[in-house]
């Protein structure tokens, strides 16, 4: 077994369906950590690049609509999650894509649902396999958002404009 890292998203139909208390307990069935998290709004570049693998997709556009949270919340709960096998034991606990086809105790099984626009509304994403992980989170977290440094980190000097509490 392999120490990894996975991302883990709660989508929009999670937090709107105050699911994220229950998420986060089946999680702590594994002894994985977390060692990132905040509450995001997803910006259309953000889910056509986390989505890129399905960008031919007949339903990439209602996938698309569907983590920027336009049918119910715009917010996404992003988490890392650190520790011995972590992608495999997170997908157990997820759950397969399609959620009626999902184990019943699994996340997706519990909770999820397809719409009549065939969306599947499957409330959780875990990453696949250690270089999607990667991916995923270099994507999503900045290397000082995160407790532990996962992946190599380089320093480059820029200026930027930054916001302050008044
Ligand atoms: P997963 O999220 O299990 O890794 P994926 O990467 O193949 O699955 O697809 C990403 C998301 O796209 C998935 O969570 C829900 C949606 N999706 C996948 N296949 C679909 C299909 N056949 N019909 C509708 N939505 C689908
Ligand atoms: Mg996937």
């Amino acid at each position: 077994m392999a120490v990894e890292q996975s991302l883990m998203l709660i989508k929009p139909d999670g937090l709107v369906k105050s699911l994220t208390g229950d998420i986060i307990s089946k999680m702590s069935e594994t002894e994985l950590k977390i060692v990132g998290a905040k509450v995001v709004q997803v910006t259309r570049e953000l889910a056509e690049e986390h989505y890129q693998h399905l960008r031919e997709a007949k339903f990439f556009d209602e996938l698309i609509k569907y983590i920027m949270g336009e049918y119910h919340t715009k917010r996404v709960l992003a988490l890392v999650y650190h520790g011995e096998d972590a992608i495999k034991s997170i997908r157990k606990i997820v759950g397969s894509t399609n959620p009626e086809k999902a184990e019943p105790t699994s996340i997706r099984g519990k909770y999820g649902r397809i719409t009549s626009a065939g969306v599947f509304e499957n409330v959780v994403h875990a990453s696949e396999n250690p270089k999607e992980a990667e991916r995923e989170i270099k994507l999503w977290f900045r290397p000082d958002e995160l407790v532990y440094t996962l992946y190599p980190t380089k320093i480059e000097k820029v200026t930027i404009d930054k916001v302050f509490w008044k």
